[in-house]
């Protein structure tokens, strides 16, 4: 591959997960951009997955938001500013400073987080800013503070390649940090002695890579990793050495070797052979991420890991260490510049006077906030209770995200002002402001991101911001400016900016003894940071290091880690006989979060392009769901209509529904409605992984499939739609079928006198409609029935445009195979084809499927699902 970048290219970073690979991109002439990965940056060497890959097809500005908006109408930015500076100083003179808060993102860029910190809590004087890092992140950022005196992740991607065992804890790597994996598979490939386990209550596309693959009960990580501390014990696997660098080892010890193991759910086998297969590897590392996280005992599980760690003393050294894999691509750059309410700039803490005294001086502070603000889940209860006045919502979207979705939906909108700043209008959220904001988004800003494996990368702008767009950060200094502190915040680029924080964290490091140095980046001036490349955190004058702790020092003020007394709990929401099921909630490959932006690419809603709830057969069975129909889960909360995907990935008694739907691409399917606002009560990090649900088939009378080459505008009680190439595509079903479908289709798709062409039968009650130009090019079908709708979906979107053939047989003729639903979306490789290559015989390997089809050859976050499908070819083979 050619390393070097081609004129016209510029190197810039992935918008989308912490693996923060590098990309070169270059604008393609019609307002897009072609994208390739960069094969210099070391997170990724050139390598991308489906959501980089495409890229270049979310930048349309179709619905993109271009102005500001005030109370409904379109402003212009002065009066908007001066807006929000007045009601929020309003406010703030009239209640306090704790009357007003800021909800902010792991997306935002270093840059524009630092500010908007440094305007709450040093000028404001509230620390009533929180992120939705706190859904995220925040318990590894309590446990590694608590092990390890600040939030360090000691390792490098690279310990992943080197390690002679990687354990994935509750973390799909596979369609969350795809490049690591591939990185990984890479890996293990090579050198095929390595080992991988799954720690997870499903199984994953991840647990493909998997020798074992653990399937645990949910929330019981804690008891594993105390059994594996106990086995570690006995086996004589302790480093003696390094625990002179260790306190607490005896209480955890004990603690530990009280924990029965048997909550976990797994056989004496099962645990005999993870311990058994970490006792006899020196170079393991443990990856985790939110099945650890986001949980009651969090934080304890992190602590749970990083002891077993601690105790043979594997850690900052090649291939051996714990490892937390962030989830956004700035998430680490959040965690720098003390995004979260109770943090300071650099890894200082809020809570901690001199701390607070160093930072007040350095910024000249008028109003240092005095201790931790509220975090998320209580910030939101707040503004429900009417005690915070004025709301600032920026690069998230917790109407949506949060748990207890309705009631923070509801919060927002009782809220007296609320400002978002968001790239589109089209949002849960932005729909409840008072002012909206635009901001530039990915291509259009520049700053910087950190990775998870400390790398400071630069996002370069390439497009020109559209409309009035502006940067965060300026928009934020705008506000800081007119709120009466023009000094502090007068900065021209985000290169001043990011030089201050440089210069901060160099005097955080020498007087405070922090981990986070990068005094080595101040001075760059303008070029320099321009031409920054990718960095590895520390960094000083005096040069780098790639690893922390395998010389036993530590950030504690005696400068010695600490093992934790940790003991398993239970997810706090229990099952019982009125919510039977844990409800776990998770990603799917090709999508991003809420989907404001991976949804406008055609190819990255083939994949999965309904909200849906995986069930075991068997309890399928005994609730009486049929595959592919409705089901509704209802929990203390709220309630969801979902469809079933009957599969055996799940265990009994659990269930799974993706994060990703909201009330713009499925209403019925924003799972948080059912997930309560329950907290782990050190980090505050929601336990997303483990509500409780009662299930039932939703029994529609009528469900439909729509294409159409305008906006679909469904009206019934379950829809979900989304964009194909040339238009959008619905999934419908209703309480009450209609006698008169032309006169409903018709309104769907805003075709009051379009040509129509049906077939109906009421007698069955199905009913096909096709609408046509004069031209015969089919604009809109409408496929209704009293079952769930089957027919080929994407031959039906791909006949949008075209002159009509027979769009109402619902299948493609003899002479066009069709080519089923999409695998690969980085080509657009169909089911049927890949299938169609195994049946020949031509292809019995992954590879040879690439070979043949092309499918998983360019990303290979398919190359699981490809896996599964040689598999059960296999199976049946050998059943024949
Ligand atoms: N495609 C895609 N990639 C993404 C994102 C995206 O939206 N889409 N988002 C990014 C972000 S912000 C994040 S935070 C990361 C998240 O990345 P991951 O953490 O890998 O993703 P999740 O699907 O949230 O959850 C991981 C797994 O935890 C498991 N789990 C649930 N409960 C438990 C438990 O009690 N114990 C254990 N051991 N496991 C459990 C779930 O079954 C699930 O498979 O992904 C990032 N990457
Ligand atoms: N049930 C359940 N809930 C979860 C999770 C889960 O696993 N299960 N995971 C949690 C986790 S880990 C996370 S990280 C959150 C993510 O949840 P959110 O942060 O709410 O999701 P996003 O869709 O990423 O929201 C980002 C918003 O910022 C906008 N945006 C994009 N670029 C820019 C920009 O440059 N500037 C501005 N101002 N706006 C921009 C986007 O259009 C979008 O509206 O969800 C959490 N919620
Ligand atoms: S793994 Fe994919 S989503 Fe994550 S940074 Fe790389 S290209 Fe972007
Ligand atoms: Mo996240």
């Amino acid at each position: 591959m050619d390393g070097s970048a081609h004129r016209n290219e510029l190197r810039t970073t992935c918008a989308y997960c912490g693996v923060g690979c590098g990309v070169l991109v270059r604008p393609d002439g019609k307002g897009g951009l072609s994208v390739r990965g960069d094969p210099e940056h070391p997170a990724n060497f050139g390598r991308l997955c489906s959501k980089g890959t495409a890229l270049g097809d979310t930048l349309s500005l179709d619905d993109r938001l271009l102005s500001p908006r005030a109370f409904g109408t379109d402003t212009d930015w002065d009066s908007a500013l001066t807006l929000v500076a007045d009601r929020f100083s309003r406010s703030i003179a009239e209640h306090g400073p704790d009357s007003v808060a800021f909800y902010v993102s792991g997306q935002l860029l270093t840059e524009d987080y630092y500010v908007a910190n440094k305007l709450m809590k040093g000028f404001i004087g509230s620390a009533n800013i929180d992120t939705n890092s706190r859904l995220c992140m925040a318990s590894t950022v309590a446990g590694q503070k608590r092990a390890f005196g600040t939030d360090t992740v000691p390792g490098t991607y690279e310990d992943l390649e080197l390690a002679d065992l990687v354990v994935l804890v509750g973390s799909n790597l596979a369609w969350c940090h795809p490049v690591l994996y591939q990185r990984l598979a890479a890996a293990k490939a090579a050198r095929p002695a390595m080992k991988v386990v799954v720690v997870d209550p499903r199984r994953t596309a991840t647990c493909d890579l998997a020798d074992l693959h653990l399937a645990l009960a949910p929330g019981s990580d804690v008891a594993l990793f105390n059994r594996l501390l106990s086995a570690i014990h006995e086996g004589g696997a302790l480093d003696p050495t390094y625990l002179n660098h260790v306190d607490g080892f005896e209480e955890t010890l004990q603690a530990a070797q009280k924990q029965r193991a048997e909550v976990t759910g797994l056989s004496a086998e099962q645990l005999a052979a993870f311990c058994a297969m970490w006792l006899r590897t020196e170079k393991v590392v443990t990856v985790f991420s939110q099945g650890v996280n986001q949980s009651s005992s969090g934080t304890d599980k992190v602590n749970a890991i990083i002891n077993c760690h601690l105790a043979t003393g594997r850690i900052g050294k090649p291939g051996m260490g714990p490892f937390s894999v962030t989830g956004q691509p700035n998430a680490m750059g959040g965690r720098e510049v003390g995004g979260l309410s109770n943090a300071l700039a650099c890894h200082l803490d809020l809570e901690d006077a001199g701390h607070r005294a160093l930072v007040g001086d350095f910024w000249k502070a008028p109003a240092m906030a005095e201790g931790a603000g509220l975090k998320a889940v209580d910030l939101f209860r707040q503004v429900r209770a009417g005690r915070i006045k004025a709301l600032w919502i920026m690069c998230t979207n917790p109407a949506v995200s949060m748990p207890d979705a309705d009631a923070v939906r509801e919060a927002i909108a009782g809220c007296d002002f609320v400002v978002v700043s968001d790239v589109t209008a089209r949002t849960d959220t932005a729909r409840l402001a008072h002012v909206l904001l635009p901001a530039t988004g990915w291509g259009e800003k520049d700053g910087t991101v950190t990775n998870s494996d400390r790398t400071i990368s630069r996002q370069r702008a390439v497009l020109p911001a559209p409309g009035a767009a502006r940067p965060d950060w300026a928009i934020i200094c705008d506000v800081g400016r007119r709120m009466g502190w023009p000094e502090a915040f007068d900065y021209a680029t985000p290169a001043q900016i990011f030089d201050e924080h440089a210069r901060l964290s160099g005097l955080a490091a020498a007087t405070a003894g922090r981990d986070f140095d990068i005094s080595g980046l101040t001075g760059l001036g303008a070029d320099g940071y321009a031409d920054l490349a990718p960095t590895r955190w520390p960094v000083t004058k005096q040069g780098s290091i790639e690893r922390f702790f395998a010389d036993g020092r530590f950030f504690t003020p005696q400068g010695r880690a600490r093992m934790f007394p940790v003991s398993a709990r239970a997810p706090v929401a229990r099952t019982g006989p009125r919510y039977p099921f844990v409800l776990n909630t998770g990603r799917i490959r090709d999508q991003w979060h809420t989907m404001t932006r991976t949804a406008k690419a055609p190819r990255l809603n083939q994949h999965l392009g309904e909200p849906f709830l995986e069930i075991h057969p068997q309890d399928a069975q005994a609730l009486g769901i049929a595959p592919a129909s409705l089901v509704a889960a209802t929990s203390p909360t709220g309630r969801c209509i979902l469809r079933v995907l009957i599969t055996d990935r799940v265990q009994r008694g659990q269930v799974f529904a993706p994060m990703h739907w909201t009330g713009e691409t499925a209403p019925t399917g924003r799972i948080d409605a059912l997930v309560p606002g329950v907290v782990d009560p050190l980090s505050g990090q929601p336990e997303s992984k483990a509500a409780v649900v009662a299930l039932a088939p939703h029994d529609a009378a009528w469900f439909g499939f729509a294409v159409s080459t305008g906006t679909l505008t469904p009206d019934c009680s379950y829809w979900a739609r989304s964009r194909v190439t040339g238009g959008w595509r619905a999934e419908l079903a209703g309480d009450i079928a209609t006698q008169d479908w032309e006169a409903e289709a018709r309104r769907l798709f805003a075709l009051p006198h379009a040509r129509c062409q049906s077939v109906a039968d009421p007698a069955t009650g199905t009913a096909r409609l096709a609408f046509l130009d004069p031209d015969n090019h089919l604009l809109a079908a409408l496929f209704v029935s009293p079952t769930p709708v089957t027919l080929s979906r994407d031959f039906l979107a791909a006949q949008l445009g075209q002159v009509a053939g027979t769009p109402l047989s619902g299948r493609p003729g003899a002479d066009m195979p069709d080519p089923g639903p999409v695998v690969c979306a980085c080509l657009g490789v169909g089911l049927n084809t890949i299938g169609a290559a195994i049946a020949s015989g031509q292809a019995t390997t992954v590879a040879q499927v690439g070979e043949c089809t092309g499918a998983g050859m360019t990303c290979g976050s398919c190359r699981p699902e490809i896996a599964a499908l040689l598999a059960g070819a296999r199976q049946v083979e050998a059943a024949e």
